[in-house]
């Protein structure tokens, strides 16, 4: 479904056992060094989601090839196969080939109960390419507003365990966030406790 020129919501877009195989690769990822770490905003505050990165570090506003505000340890590489299944999912999206610049980074968000996220733009990426958005686990409210104002309209879309979003175009730069999760509402056969994001990303650099 398109929720705005750009925004794709393709529910259910990966099996379970598709689901399963990301997952073990998020904990894989989350484990030390370089792993899960908790986000502090220029202001003191803490992100209440924890945060993993590939290929690139993103730390508030910019992005490293270390974990600049973490452990220092060398980002871990950002896998071939992310990059494939980023260029399946704009194809299944928008039915067009991804263009030519490759996926090279991944964010991979942790949402435990309570766990929220703030109305923002995803403006640190040079790259206009569309961002590809996995979700695992605990089903959440997304709230998509719009690209001049952090302000209503917005629309409030459910995002469930395996369903994909792409966001390209003129939805690229709208602002974004995650108002609440879900508890308890994860596929019985995933074996995750919370929610997990992952998007993927082209960071131009
Ligand atoms: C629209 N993550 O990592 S995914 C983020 O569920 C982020 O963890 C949320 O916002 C999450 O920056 C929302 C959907 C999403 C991700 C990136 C976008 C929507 C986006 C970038 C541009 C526009
Ligand atoms: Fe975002």
């Amino acid at each position: 479904a398109e929720v705005a020129p750009g925004a794709v919501h393709v529910p259910g877009w990966l099996d379970l056992p598709a689901q399963r195989r990301l997952l073990d690769a998020c904990r894989e990822w989350a484990r030390p060094p370089a792993g899960l770490r908790t986000v502090r905003m220029p202001s003191g505050g803490e992100m209440s989601v924890r945060t993993v990165c590939l290929g690139w570090h993103w730390y508030p506003y910019g992005y490293a090839r270390t974990v600049v505000d973490g452990d220092g340890a060398p980002v871990k590489p950002f896998p071939a196969w992310l990059d494939t299944l980023a260029r399946d999912a704009v194809a299944r999206a928008y039915g067009t080939d991804g263009g030519d610049e490759a996926y090279d980074i991944a964010l991979v968000n942790f949402y435990a109960a309570g766990a929220k996220m703030g109305l923002h733009r995803d403006s640190d990426e040079k790259s206009g390419a569309p961002v590809v958005s996995l979700s695992l686990g605990d089903s959440c409210v997304f709230r998509f507003g719009n690209p001049r104002t952090r302000t209503r309209p917005w629309t409030d879309v459910e995002l469930r365990s395996g369903d994909l979003f792409v966001f390209g175009g003129p939805s690229r730069l709208a602002y974004h966030g995650v108002p609440r999760t879900f508890p308890g509402t994860a596929p019985a056969g995933l074996g995750l406790t919370g929610r997990l994001n992952v998007t993927l990303r082209v960071s131009g650099l």
